[in-house]
């Protein structure tokens, strides 16, 4: 208590006898309560035992708070939880009742799929059954560590072979993170016709709040199945075919004004969180309360010290969590979403309709806000300042991680030859995965004979390294760079080309996540250790893009993946089965796989 000041101790004396501390994220400083509770790995003190509530957000359970240092720190003993999904295509009317219809393709007959909810240490399986009659099908759960489950990343290609038809495969992994996160099919273009939904882990938090909302998935919509447009997408010589329109939480209203708005229903004078998703396939949004700022709390699956703004933008995969008070009049309030036109399009902009969703005070009638705000809606498609993003529980990458930089070149090819097909590069190849022969089963059977097109860079010792993504290219977009097995650590990003100088890079405390935007034309900078042994992916989170061959693989600490595999019954089985499925190009066959693969 040595830290507290008089008044916070006068303030808060009560809790702070019975030795807990509430965390007031208006009044008290996360960097005090991070000096009285933080575990370090030099100095594991166990935090004090303290109860989750919702003046005590801070806390969590049996030696576990938000000041857990979770790289340090095994995740508190959890419980199993299991999903069992079904995929299936259908053909369903339009979520914004455009009436039109499209076939969908769905986990359980439910779009956004279901709400995969477990608490911090807890193991999550999900039994995965492909009921599709053609696709093969992987699940990937973004942003989960999958520490020293490599084989449980879903994805085809690099992690396992793709599941096939009529066939059922067991994902099991832990949580050892907590916050808001999703899981989508990494089976090419199928996240975009409906493969996709929210992860919450229950957790900690570095601001109080009442309720939980829960999550709210933002997207853009087509009205055209996406395998159609990801072919659309490889030939086309303007860019991308452009999305419909906009859903949020599943639902949103057309251009001609028919369909819904998402509602979210709360009560005057409380504290509510909602976890704001972006599962987009090509846009960038911004989002924006009326009379309602955010207290924001996480930047992805990292707590970071709470900061107030009155608007955020989401480049796709990328996560915020919020908290908003509900001190306003009763009534309607908008929440706005805005398009990031400096990046994409959407046919939605411009049509004279509000686009977002509803915040309903319970006793305000039930119709359309009347709201107005101050707030300039941004059309930009550049993160969040990083200075915003404070990890909670500091981390530190040695600058002598510069002194191993990998570079990688982005660049782009449209070969006139193939039809105009479109291709990114890096250092220049596009990645494309061969479905029959993951490179994990390559590392397993101690080969290093990659199919052409790995793109593979390996990570041999255990220490950091730092990986320099450039643009060259001509075409100059931001891209979404999305890890998988990791965090990274932001060190750096810019406009044009990195001069090699550590002037203006950070190191003391960078902000950490797993998805982090490449500015159009300029460079990133990300660090990260090699403590998780296993091939991992890096790629961009926009799905035309990823298509097009814009990813690359790590090989991690190669000699130990299988070690940390153990049994590879399930992985052979499952590469037996698709094999006995899938031979590409082969004329009885309806399909071919025609783009990267992931
Ligand atoms: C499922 O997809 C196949 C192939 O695209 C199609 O022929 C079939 O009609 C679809 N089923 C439903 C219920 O939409
Ligand atoms: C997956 O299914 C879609 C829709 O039926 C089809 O267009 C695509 O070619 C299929 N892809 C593969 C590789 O089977
Ligand atoms: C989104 O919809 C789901 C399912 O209906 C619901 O549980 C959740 O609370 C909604 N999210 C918000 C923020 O309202
Ligand atoms: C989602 O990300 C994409 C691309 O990064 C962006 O264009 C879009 O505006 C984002 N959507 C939201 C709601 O932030
Ligand atoms: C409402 O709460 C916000 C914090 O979320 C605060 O900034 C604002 O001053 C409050 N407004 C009123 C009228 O109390
Ligand atoms: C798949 O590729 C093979 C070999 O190139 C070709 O003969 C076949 O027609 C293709 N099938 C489809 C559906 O495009
Ligand atoms: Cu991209």
């Amino acid at each position: 208590m040595l830290l507290f000041s008089l008044a916070s101790w006068l303030l808060f004396g009560s809790f702070a006898l019975a030795g807990i501390i509430p965390l007031q994220a208006e009044t008290l400083p996360p960097s005090r309560v991070i000096a009285e509770r933080q575990a370090t790995s030099a100095s594991p003190v166990p935090d004090g035992q303290c109860t989750n509530g919702p003046r005590t957000r801070n806390c969590w359970s049996n030696g576990h708070s938000i000041a857990t240092d979770f790289d340090a720190k095994a995740p508190p003993d959890g419980v199993t939880v299991t999903y069992n999904f079904e995929i299936s295509n259908a053909t369903r009317p339009n979520p914004d009742g455009n009436g039109g219809s499209r076939i969908v393709m769905l986990i359980n007959g439910v779009y956004p799929g279901p709400t995969i909810r477990a608490k911090w240490g807890d193991t999550i399986i999900v039994n995965v059954k492909n009921n599709l009659q053609y696709n093969g099908t992987g699940i990937h759960w973004h942003g989960i560590r999958q520490l020293n489950s490599n084989q449980h990343d879903g994805v085809p290609g690099v992690s396992e072979c793709p599941i096939a038809p009529g066939r059922t495969r067991q994902y099991k992994f832990r949580a050892t993170q907590f916050g808001t996160t999703w899981y989508h099919s990494h089976f090419s273009a199928q996240y975009g016709d409906g493969v996709v939904g929210p992860i919450i882990i229950d957790g900690p938090a570095t601001a109080n709040y009442d309720e939980d909302l829960g999550a709210l998935p933002i997207t853009d919509w087509y009205y055209t199945p996406a395998f159609t447009l990801n072919e659309v997408a490889q030939h086309s010589l303007v860019g991308p075919p452009v999305p419909d329109n906009i859903l949020v939480n599943g639902t949103h209203i057309n251009k001609n004004g028919g369909g819904s708005y998402a509602k979210m229903n709360v009560v005057k004078g409380k504290k509510y969180r909602i976890r704001i998703i972006n599962t987009s396939v090509d846009n960038t949004f911004s989002v924006s309360m009326d009379g309602h700022p955010f207290t924001v709390l996480t930047s992805d699956l990292v707590p970071i010290k709470s900061f107030i703004t009155d608007q955020l933008t989401l480049t796709i995969g990328q996560r915020y969590d919020v908290v908003i008070t509900t001190n306003q009049t009763v009534a309607n309030y908008w929440f706005r979403v805005s398009v990031g036109t400096a990046c994409g399009r959407n046919d939605i902009v411009g049509k004279g309709v509000q686009i977002g969703a509803i915040l309903h005070y319970d006793g305000a009638p039930n119709a359309n806000p009347t709201s107005t705000t101050n707030v300039v809606m941004r059309t930009t498609c550049i993160d969040e300042s990083t200075s915003n993003l404070v990890p909670f529980v500091p981390n530190t990458v040695p600058s002598s991680v510069v002194g191993t930089t990998g570079r990688m070149d982005l660049n782009h090819f449209q070969d006139p030859a193939q039809d105009n097909l479109f291709r990114w590069l890096i250092d220049g190849t596009p990645m494309i995965v061969d479905w029959n022969n993951p490179s994990l089963e390559t590392v397993l059977a101690g080969s290093s004979n990659f199919p052409p097109n790995s793109n593979i860079h390996e990570m041999p010792g255990d220490g950091w390294y730092l990986w320099w993504i450039q643009s060259v290219a001509t075409i100059r977009l931001p891209h979404p760079i999305h890890l998988h097995g990791h965090d990274f650590y932001i060190v750096g990003s810019g406009s044009g080309t990195w001069d090699g100088s550590t002037g203006g890079l950070t190191f003391n405390n960078p902000t950490r996540r797993d998805t982090a935007t490449l500015p159009p034309g300029g460079y990133l900078l990300l660090a990260f250790p090699a403590d998780n042994p296993g091939m991992w992916l890096m790629h961009c989170h926009i799905a035309w893009h990823a298509s097009q061959g814009l990813s690359v693989q790590f090989m991690e600490r190669r000699g130990e993946i299988a070690g940390k595999i153990g049994d590879t019954g399930a992985f052979k089985q499952g590469c037996d089965e698709w094999d006995g499925y899938w031979v590409n190009g082969n004329p009885a066959k309806p399909y071919n796989q025609t783009d990267s693969g992931i």
